[in-house]
């Protein structure tokens, strides 16, 4: 199993949204079905890619059943005629119009070659729908893996009631919700508390929520190791301020300014409390999103019925090598 081709740990990690998502194409050839793009494997040899007949305009979709910001989208070509894949478009966007061929491009491909891998940067484009089409001639299409990484564009926080265990100048408990990522404090967009020990920061979100991942914004003029050790807690209890919920996350460093995102692997909760445990500080976040699951029943119905998770023992080998291999 270690000489399965192309076994990237990577095709995994969680952050390929393409694989939670549900595939469709212009037609069939043989037993190619669209899945095959999404099924986690790069294979190469025709046997984990996808082939429609040979269409005018064929192409393939990907639903993300929720709305992402598409930062980039990575395409493994056959390892035989490569070329049929020139010249073919990547769309995203919410429209199914024209089999959601006509929402914005992504990018032209010109030649991706033979079995190899390439990654296109979509600049937070937002879409549901990712969709390969190869324009104008009559063509097969056939893609071996599709990956899309980006982050939900839902962003649930901004509907929540932010609290702190205290306030230092103006910078409220708000302030950290208020869909700015203005990361300079003095442009008041950045939450302050006093200096004083386990400072915490907690977003009410007013409903059980779970949550997929957490985006925080470190602040950019200056001090941004006092967020160093801070841990990200989710859960439905108040108890000590909420600190002792389920913890998700321990920061160990954001650098001044940037963004960093955090999985929390659907943890449930109504509360997501930040706390730097253990030490008097000063607590500071720009902006914390948060980001939720809103298909995961749609996605639990989905897997128990798909044929391609019901695996072979080769493909469950392999499985728990990726998955050992990612945890690494
Ligand atoms: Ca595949
Ligand atoms: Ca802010």
């Amino acid at each position: 199993m270690l000489n399965a081709p192309s076994c990237q740990s990577k095709l995994l990690a969680h952050n390929n949204v393409a694989l939670r998502g549900v595939a469709a194409q212009s037609s069939q050839f043989s037993d190619r079905d669209a899945h095959y793009a999404i099924d986690g494997y790069r294979n190469t040899n025709y046997g984990s890619c996808t082939h429609t007949a040979q269409d005018t305009n064929p192409w393939w979709r990907v639903d993300l059943l929720d709305v992402y910001k598409v930062t980039a989208v990575t395409i493994t070509n056959r390892d035989e005629v490569p070329e049929r894949l020139d010249g073919a478009e990547i769309r995203i966007g919410n429209s199914l119009e024209n089999n959601g061929i006509n929402n914005p491009r992504c990018v032209v491909i010109s030649h991706i070659p033979a079995g190899e891998t390439n990654t296109f940067q979509c600049n937070e484009m937002e879409g549901r729908y990712v969709v390969v089409v190869i324009p104008v001639r009559k063509e097969y299409l056939t893609l071996c893996e599709l990956e899309v990484y980006g982050t939900p564009a839902v962003n649930v926080a901004l509907k929540g009631v932010a609290s702190q265990s205290s306030l230092n100048g103006y910078g409220n408990a708000h302030n950290a919700i208020d869909g700015s990522r203005e990361s300079d404090y003095y442009k008041r967009s950045c939450t302050h508390t006093t200096q004083e020990t386990n400072p915490w920061w907690r977003v009410d979100l007013l409903d059980v929520t779970k949550v997929t991942a957490v985006s925080i914004t470190n602040r950019g003029d200056g001090v941004p190791e006092r967020l160093d050790g801070a841990e990200m807690r989710i859960g439905n209890s108040l108890e000590n301020n909420g600190i002792n919920n389920p913890r998700c996350v321990v920061i160990s460093h954001i650098p001044a300014g940037e963004t960093n995102t955090f999985q929390c692997n659907e943890m449930e909760g109504r509360y997501v409390v930040v706390v730097i445990p253990g030490r008097s500080e000063w607590l500071t976040l720009c902006e914390v999103e948060v980001f939720m699951d809103r298909f995961s029943t749609v996605r639990k119905k989905r897997r128990s019925v798909d044929p391609h998770r019901q695996v072979t023992t080769r493909s469950i080998l392999q499985n728990v090598v990726l998955i050992a291999t990612d945890r690494q």
